[in-house]
């Protein structure tokens, strides 16, 4: 953990330099990258709360992710594990919503799933429920993993479940959810197996769905 909310005032204060000199010298005396990243996570929360307020213009939206880019480009690199040939054969379709272009917190999940040794087939952003259910099939994958910050992206989730019911894949298909507009009461809605905001979660819940499957 950086020095009691020195993370935070470099996010707030977009000071992109003193933010990436705090996390190197942070990694340097041993810190942990995933704290390090979590503490990232909610110094940009609060910079969209000022920006709700109107404190914070989209200007500064933008600086915010280019500063949570560069230190994550420092951070990721050091979320490896030794666990990995267990999970490697286990297909993940992940993307963005259809009208959500928000990606920093769908890249940190996909590369911890890697990290892990799932296979993730990184659809990008604002991706149709037709890709998704397209990409799915010819992955042949058994998980879907759908990101969302904003809140008309959930009908767009909804959606990509409804043909992927359509599709009669649903059964054969682990459907998560997450990113920082979803909720329990959103995954009931849009019919989803999993909701979380923890990467660490994340992977817990597709490890537990892939035990849990009937052998080929
Ligand atoms: C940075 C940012 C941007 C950047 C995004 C850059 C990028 N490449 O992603 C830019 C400037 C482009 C942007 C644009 C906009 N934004 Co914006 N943005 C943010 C901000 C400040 C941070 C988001 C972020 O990256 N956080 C850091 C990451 C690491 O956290 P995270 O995404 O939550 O991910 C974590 C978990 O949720 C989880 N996770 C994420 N996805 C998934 C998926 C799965 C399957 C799982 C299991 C887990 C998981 O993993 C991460 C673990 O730590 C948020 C504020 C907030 N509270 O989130 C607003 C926010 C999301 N934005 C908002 C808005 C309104 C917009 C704009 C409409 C603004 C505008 N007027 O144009 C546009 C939307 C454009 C569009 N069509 O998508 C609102 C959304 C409100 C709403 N409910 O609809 C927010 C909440 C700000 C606010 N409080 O008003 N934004």
């Amino acid at each position: 953990m950086a020095p009691e909310g020195k993370v935070r005032e470099a996010f707030l204060g977009m000071k992109r330099q003193d933010a990436i000199e705090l996390v190197e010298s942070e990694v340097r005396s041993g810190a942990d990258p995933l704290s390090l990243l979590n503490e990232c996570r909610e110094a940009m929360e609060e910079v969209g709360k000022r920006f709700e307020t109107g404190e914070f213009f989209l200007s500064e939206l933008i600086y915010s992710a280019e500063v949570f880019k560069a230190v994550s480009a420092i951070l990721q690199p050091l979320l490896k594990s030794d666990q990995v040939a267990e999970d490697s054969q286990v297909g993940v379709v992940f993307g963005t919503a259809r009208g959500d272009i928000h990606d920093l917190g769908k890249n940190l999940v996909v590369t911890m799933m890697r990290a892990q040794g799932f296979t993730v087939y990184d659809l990008g952003v604002d991706v149709a429920p037709e890709r998704f259910i397209k990409e799915l099939k010819e992955a042949a994958a058994a998980i879907l993993a759908i990101s969302a910050l904003i809140t008309p992206a959930l009908v767009s989730m909804g959606e990509t479940i409804s043909l992927l019911v359509e599709e009669g894949l649903r059964k054969d298909t682990f459907v998560l959810i997450g990113g920082g507009v979803t909720t329990e009461f959103a995954r009931r809605k849009v019919g989803a197996d999993a909701q979380t905001l923890d990467p660490a979660e994340a992977i817990r819940l597709c490890r537990q769905y892939v035990q849990g499957r009937p052998g080929p």
